[in-house]
């Protein structure tokens, strides 16, 4: 059995912010279990229920934690969302809050490296809201979560969570590329090193955006899948749509994570792999003298950087930006990229013209950091110019590539 403290992977602190090398703040030192106030309203079992919805950047993950939070909300059933970033200021964390769900975020590093925080995020959540389902979508670069993050809180806080099957997402066209059904953009091999990891750990392979392939297609894609992954469940949903998601969710709701040995995981070349991708964060103020259309400037905004990180060659994982006006009645504008040759999409729309707001800028890409600042920092002025009234003034932005992964705990086994 492999109980090794993790650090002992290394850190390469040089791009990681700040690494969570501390006990969670309300933890006495050691072991002790998490002084989570009285059950209330929980289970039975006085436990809360975690839930982790994992898979590549892009996949759909905070589409189906904002369905399931929906679902379980409309039950009656409190619920606390854990969003988590390598750097600060998340655009699911707005856009999440935006609809109204208790949400915290871990910033500066991956669930297994802020394994405390992790903890402390349960807890301030619990103060505030008391949620009987904690709902975490962790990085779209991370792996080895039921080592590092599943089985840890099965270990050492089994008494307060029950922890349920781990799902991934998989996007259908991106899943093509990789498994060889389709061709068209994709990457390096380290990459999808970390990517083929992620299905391999996963309880519940969930094929997401099932809307967007005909049925022979999505078969084709899950024979492959069963193919490279025998013996996974393989589920086929549109977190959009809502298609297939009860049966999804009455598994997470209902069952429990098993037990059996956690995968391998080369640190060396994990690390690698998510070395080769760029990631900004940006937070930007934009004010206009004329009221502008924020779906607009977002989706122009959106074409600016696509076509920069095409001239570069950066394979784009995920570009995604909430524009949050400072009036109206909470609603924000929000529009991805998930791959290059795709259109930007709203997710989010807002009717009423804007005339100051904050924008987030998210991006992540097979790209030196440098090439994404730039082409961001360029496609702000060229969107910009087009609004002639409108000022947009960058308030913080910061690019890098994830450090080393270096998870604070790491546990192969859990008791059956
Ligand atoms: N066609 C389609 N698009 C979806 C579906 N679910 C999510 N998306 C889109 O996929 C993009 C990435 O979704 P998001 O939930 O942010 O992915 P995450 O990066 O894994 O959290 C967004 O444009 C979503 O609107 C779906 O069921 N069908
Ligand atoms: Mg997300």
């Amino acid at each position: 059995m492999d109980d090794r403290p993790a650090a002992k992977m290394g850190g390469d602190a040089q791009t990681r912010p700040d690494l969570d090398r501390t006990e969670p703040k309300h933890l006495p030192r050691g072991m002790t279990p998490l002084p989570l106030e009285q059950p209330g309203a929980r289970h039975a079992d006085g436990k809360a229920r975690y839930i982790m919805i994992g898979g590549f950047l892009g996949a759909g993950k905070t589409t189906a934690v904002a369905q399931l939070a929906r679902r379980l909300t409309d039950q009656g059933r409190r619920v606390g969302l854990i969003t988590n970033d390598q750097g600060r200021d998340l655009a699911d964390t707005t856009l999440l809050r935006s609809q109204g769900f208790a949400t915290e975020e871990i910033p500066g590093g991956c669930f297994c490296c802020r394994f405390n925080s992790l903890v402390d995020a349960a807890q301030k959540l619990t103060e505030q809201t008391r949620p009987e389902v904690f709902i975490a979508e962790p990085v779209g670069s991370c792996t080895d979560l039921v080592a590092t993050v599943t089985y840890p809180l099965r270990r050492l806080y089994g008494e307060h969570f029950a922890v349920a099957p781990v799902s991934v997402l998989v996007d259908p066209i991106r899943a093509e590329r990789v498994f060889g059904l389709a061709g068209g953009g994709s990457f390096s091999e380290k990459v999808l090193y970390i990517y083929r990891k992620q299905i391999e750990e996963a309880d519940l392979v969930v094929i997401s955006k099932c809307d967007l392939l005909a049925e022979a297609r999505l078969e084709s894609l899950r024979a492959a899948l069963a193919a490279a992954f025998p013996r996974k469940d393989i589920l086929a949903v549109s977190p959009r749509l809502g298609t297939n998601l009860d049966a999804w969710f009455a598994r997470l709701t209902r069952e429990e994570q098993g037990p059996g040995a956690a995968m391998a995981v080369d640190y060396q070349v994990y690390a690698d792999g998510e070395a080769l991708l760029g990631w900004l964060n940006c937070t930007v103020r934009v004010s206009a003298r004329e009221a502008f259309d924020a779906d607009q400037f977002l989706k122009q905004l959106a074409d600016e950087v696509r076509t920069r990180l095409e001239v570069g060659k950066a394979e784009v994982a995920h570009l995604k930006m909430t524009l949050s006006p400072d009036s109206g009645l909470g609603d924000i504008a929000a529009v991805n990229l998930v791959r290059n040759d795709f259109v930007p999409e709203l997710s989010l729309h807002v009717e009423e013209p804007v005339e100051s707001g904050q924008l987030i800028i998210n991006l992540r890409a097979e790209a030196a950091p440098e090439l994404l600042g730039a082409a961001v920092r360029e496609a702000l002025a060229a969107t910009a110019a087009r609004f002639p009234t409108l000022q947009a003034t960058v308030e913080h932005l910061e690019h890098f590539r994830p450090g080393k992964p270096s998870p604070t705990h790491r546990f192969t086994q859990v008791a059956a």
